[in-house]
């Protein structure tokens, strides 16, 4: 039997890169779309290109662009999917407020240029599409948040994402596209780009250590959110579509922590222990044993509206998919840290998905 042709949007992101290498383990030929940039976009890949010229690793990438209709088109007829998966977007929620019309562009038309090239090339039938949607969605609903839950986005980026979620759902129920939204909790990894924010706390967790480093500033110290690891995460969505039928399932932990906690679990991985003082702006987290400052709420990282607490209810995916995530929460702090301890002792060195430490890609286009 012929394998199955994955197309991915977002492949040099942190889920591109978990995706990508787990369809390949899988027998898919993956196809991924990656934008023109003036520097270096795809590390988190490298590891699946380098394989790919040395071994015939049948992973390729493709300039497009989400904002661009004719690229979209061009590929899905040469590159003739059996599924595609958007995972690409503007992903930065706070970004979203700086740059909404782009974030509206790539985010909600971008989706409906995808749908509507599977229309243009007739293939409808026979591909299976997935929309990386989020539970940003939820915003100000009250948790615990399932599929049934009222929608009520805080941000250009969630506005944008509820664009796309319904799109899926009304080209689903208009031409029989079988179009699935993956609702998706905070999820992160290693690979998670270094501006959200438990990223950003491991690594610099690691630089306070190495003595690259004084002080975090960080914002809301006490949103919650349902964190779990990219690496469950995206076998979720490969059951998503896998499942006969078309639907819209959450994926999350069912557990939620505060930034807070993220960051007094991410210094006791290196042994520091945090303990608080002030209130809102300008609050401190200091070091018990030395009495340094080392955390400081600063009032550029506050979002004009804020998502303060997502807990999600994953028992639909549970039941229909047979799908849990495995990692725990704790493992994940600690796998983060681990690897910004052993990045930050390397220069020019990145992660892939399987966690180990790559050099920096050598000039392709
Ligand atoms: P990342 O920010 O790590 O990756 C986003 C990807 O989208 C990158 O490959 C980026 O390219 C690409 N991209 C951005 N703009 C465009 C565009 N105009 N055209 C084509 N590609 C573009 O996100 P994640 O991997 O964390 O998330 C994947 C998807 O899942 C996103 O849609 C996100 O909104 C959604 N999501 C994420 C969750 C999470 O917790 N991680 C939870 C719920 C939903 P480049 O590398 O060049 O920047
Ligand atoms: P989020 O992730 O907005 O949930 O979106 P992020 O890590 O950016 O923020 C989580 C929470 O932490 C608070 N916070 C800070 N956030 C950042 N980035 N930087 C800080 O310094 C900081 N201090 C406190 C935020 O206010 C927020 O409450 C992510 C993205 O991956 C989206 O694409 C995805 O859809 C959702 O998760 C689910």
């Amino acid at each position: 039997m012929a394998s199955p042709i994955a197309l991915i949007t977002g492949v040099t992101g942190q889920d591109g890169a978990y995706l990508a290498d787990l369809l390949l383990k899988k027998g898919y030929v993956v196809h991924g779309i990656k934008r023109r940039s003036s520097s270096f976009n795809t590390p988190r890949v490298d590891d699946m290109l380098e394989r790919q010229v040395k071994e015939g690793l049948p992973f390729y990438l493709h300039h497009g662009d989400l904002t661009d209709s004719m690229s979209l088109v061009r590929l899905i007829q040469s590159v003739q999917p059996t599924e595609i998966y958007n995972l690409g977007a503007q992903s930065h929620v706070m970004v979203s407020f700086e740059t909404p019309e782009y974030t509206a562009n790539a985010d909600a038309t971008g989706v409906l240029r995808l749908l509507e090239a599977v229309r243009i090339l007739g293939i409808e039938r026979s591909v299976r599409f997935y929309q990386a949607s989020t539970s940003e969605l939820y915003g100000a609903t009250p948790p615990p948040q399932s599929e049934t839950t009222t929608f009520h986005p805080r941000s250009p980026y969630a506005v944008a994402k509820l664009y796309a979620y319904w799109i899926v759902v009304n080209y689903r129920e208009a031409y029989g596209i079988h179009a699935s939204n993956g609702i998706l909790f905070n999820h992160e990894s290693p690979l998670r780009g270094e501006t959200f924010v438990t990223r950003k706390i491991t690594r610099a967790v690691a630089a306070i250590v190495q003595g690259k480093q004084q002080e975090l500033l960080l914002g809301n110290l006490d949103a919650r959110r349902d964190w779990g690891h990219a690496a469950d995460y995206v076998e979720g969505i490969w059951r998503i579509v896998q499942h006969d039928v078309p639907d819209d399932f959450v994926l999350a932990t069912g557990e939620a922590h505060s930034v807070r906690e993220f960051v007094e679990l991410a210094f006791r991985e290196v042994g520091i222990d945090i303990s608080w003082e002030g209130q809102g702006i300008g609050e401190r987290g200091i070091d018990r044993k030395t009495g340094q400052t080392r955390i400081r709420v600063d009032a550029r990282y506050f979002r004009p509206t804020e998502v303060d607490f997502l807990l999600g209810d994953p028992s639909k995916a549970r039941r229909l998919l047979d799908w849990k995530h495995r990692i725990s929460f704790q493992e994940l702090v600690r796998e983060m840290v681990e690897v910004d301890l052993a990045l930050g002792k390397t220069s020019h060195s990145v992660v892939g998905p399987k966690g180990v430490t790559l050099r920096l890609s050598e000039v392709r286009d």
